[in-house]
């Protein structure tokens, strides 16, 4: 239903909300915001394909080949509105220390005060979109309903991608159910007369705010991924880690796959990566034909919510319904199952036109003799710079993966047997280990850490401890939330296992020892039979690994010293990377678990007890 609101024109609601808040809580942003028309969104195709044609018409969207790309769009986005903004997002609890350490704060009063000043004839000139979504599937008793109001067309079709965004949200919500509000401004209106741009943007001013105690939403200046679709990483995340914690369930940064062996058993794997360390490939693996028949399935690629079941054990959905994946290095090779999906019916942000009407991105393929670049300049292969732009984007719905795994929409969720962490370290961390149970393996998912790649971060090479991969989204304390975590493994009385595993480690000359992407199903096979019970391990240092003869190595040239090197435990080194968890652990010092001190003292035993040097081949009782 579209309206203009001119002249202080009466608001019309459409028959279908009958919900108050929600309509006092939309009357008091027209009142603020002070639009110049209003569009409640109704998630149909029809909505869909006439949004996208007025993106087109606007020079937000490039319409793609038809022949090449079906019913699929390019956006490039300002240049200074390309990736989350760290530094803008708050958490405004009503206790600065609910907030913790990780996280920018500022007394919700305050942040109020300002963001009312800000809101206060933002969308002056533009439509205001009313989108109704759910996080998970509709009416699932793990899903969550949130209503985002936004003044961006491109974010409303890329919230019908990544969510269930459809006018029945307002059925499941009925009078008074619970749903977060979002609301979300570009932060630029437009004066009378004045012309839009493709990406308008408030490139000075940007605020992405969170109130916990409210559980609602704020988002000023940005019109860019986890900034503007709030679905995902501010309610999937942020809100939802706080709404989890009371109620007794996780909101984690994790993909969730489904593992079926030769012999038909299925067993779902949920795992936290840190960003850029292929979540997503990881999440969309095929196995290498030589192993057999072995099937991994997507349940989802970046966040799970996990809640105990009636049988003791844990269940997750993916409250998402698209991807929202890393162009540059998706190519046939690294991702097939990635390459397939985006074949059509897909929105690509800040990636190069190819001349043919298609897209391209660093990675990809072989370059094409000429494209036009993420900013729409003229590029060729003997460019300086990137064609596009390295976080750039595909938004894709996730029916479109063929890997998709048929419960992807159970609304009970999946049975979850084992838990991977893992980050990207170039030394010290094994392939994998197991931790010997639960509190140890949240001491390990709290303790991982990536090296730094990018030169914005400085410090190339130092470790960025970034626990649990949700640093940038967790929604209250870091360390109450390592206290969430032991909570709920006390309430379960079969906790998936745990898995800590690091594709990346170097050999001496700088180069990866481990092959990666396909030849990672070696190691979620193990990882899969450990958690069902049908292998045995030997005891190391940090926990139960698996033997040269453990893996299967079929179809792969790997040798036994390859495999002891991957697996090496340095004491040295072990005693430096204990020493710098304390540097996280001091920081986190008031709320954190007395189980770390323990674990740390076991971990620091347990090293003086196998020596300089542990190795699989020679280490270790068998269990
Ligand atoms: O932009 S998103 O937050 O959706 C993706 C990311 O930066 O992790
Ligand atoms: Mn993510």
């Amino acid at each position: 239903m579209y309206q203009e609101l001119k002249d202080n024109a009466e608001l019309q609601f459409p028959t279908y909300v009958r919900h108050e808040r929600v309509k006092t809580w939309v009357a008091e942003m027209v009142a603020l915001c002070k639009p110049a028309a209003i569009h409640w969104c109704e998630g149909s195709e029809e909505e869909y394909d006439a949004l996208n044609d007025k993106l087109v018409e606007n020079g937000t969207f490039i319409r793609l080949n038809p022949e090449l790309r079906p019913n699929s769009f390019l956006a490039r986005s300002d240049p200074s509105d390309v990736a989350r903004v760290e530094d803008r997002t708050y958490i405004c609890s009503l206790n600065k220390n609910d907030a913790g350490p990780t996280n920018n704060w500022m007394n919700p009063k305050e942040m109020h005060d300002t963001l009312d000043g800000l809101f206060d004839g933002a969308m002056r000139g533009r439509t205001m979109y009313v989108i109704p979504f759910s996080m998970g599937p509709l009416g699932s008793h793990i899903s969550y309903a949130g209503i985002e109001i936004t003044d961006s067309a491109y974010v409303v079709v890329n919230m019908r991608l990544m969510t269930r965004m459809t006018k029945e949200v307002y059925d499941v919500l009925g009078e008074n159910g619970d749903f977060v509000p979002c609301i979300h401004t570009v932060g630029m209106p437009l004066e009378p007369g004045q012309e839009d741009i493709p990406w308008p943007c408030n490139p000075d001013v940007k605020y992405i705010v969170h109130f916990p105690e409210e559980r609602s939403i704020w988002s000023y200046g940005s019109g860019y991924g986890g900034n503007a679709l709030l679905g995902k990483k501010c309610l999937a995340l942020r809100i939802a880690s706080v709404i989890g914690r009371d109620e007794g369930w996780l909101a984690e940064h994790m993909l969730i796959l489904g593992v079926e062996s030769p012999e038909g058993q299925k067993t779902y794997v949920a795992a936290a990566f840190p960003s850029a360390c292929g979540k997503t490939n990881f999440a969309m693996l095929i196995p290498p034909e030589a192993m057999g028949d072995w099937k991994v399935t997507t349940i989802g690629d970046d966040i799970a919510w996990i809640k105990p079941g009636p049988d003791g054990r844990l269940y997750a959905i993916n409250p998402e319904a698209g991807y929202f994946g890393v162009a540059p290095g998706t190519s046939y090779e690294t991702n097939p199952n990635a390459m397939k999906s985006i074949q059509r019916d897909t929105i690509f942000t800040n990636v190069a036109l190819t001349p043919e009407g298609d897209v391209w991105w660093e990675g990809m393929s072989d370059p094409p003799a000429k494209a036009i670049d993420w900013h729409g300049n003229e590029w060729t292969p003997d460019s300086d710079k990137p064609a596009a732009h390295p976080n750039a984007r595909f938004t894709v719905h996730a029916s479109l993966n063929p890997a998709i795994d048929p419960e992807w929409e159970n609304p009970d969720g999946v049975p979850i047997k084992a838990i991977m962490f893992g980050g990207r370290r170039s030394t010290v961390v094994p392939l994998v280990y197991q931790p010997f149970n639960w509190t140890f393996g949240v001491y390990a998912g709290a303790t991982m850490g990536s090296e730094m790649t990018a030169a914005a971060f400085g410090n190339i090479g130092k470790v960025r401890r970034d626990p649990l991969a949700m640093l940038p989204f967790i929604g209250y304390h870091m360390a109450s939330y390592f206290n969430h975590w032991l909570n709920v493994g006390r309430q379960i009385n079969d906790p998936p296992r745990i898995f800590n595993v690091n594709w990346f480690r170097k050999d001496e000359n700088g180069k990866f020892i481990w092959p990666g992407f396909a030849d990672n199903m070696r190691v979620l096979k193990w990882v899969v039979e450990r958690a069902n019970g049908q292998r045995s391990a030997v005891e190391s240092p940090l926990g139960y690994m698996p033997r040269y003869e453990d893996l299967d190595w079929t179809g792969l040239d790997f040798s036994e010293e390859q495999f002891q090197e991957l697996m090496a435990v340095d004491r040295d080194l072990w005693l430096q990377e204990i020493l710098s968890h304390e540097e996280l652990f001091i920081k986190l010092y008031d709320r954190l678990p007395n189980e770390f001190l323990a674990m740390r003292e076991l971990l620091l035993s347990n090293l003086w007890r196998t020596g300089e040097h542990w190795d699989v081949g020679v280490g270790g009782y068998n269990s």
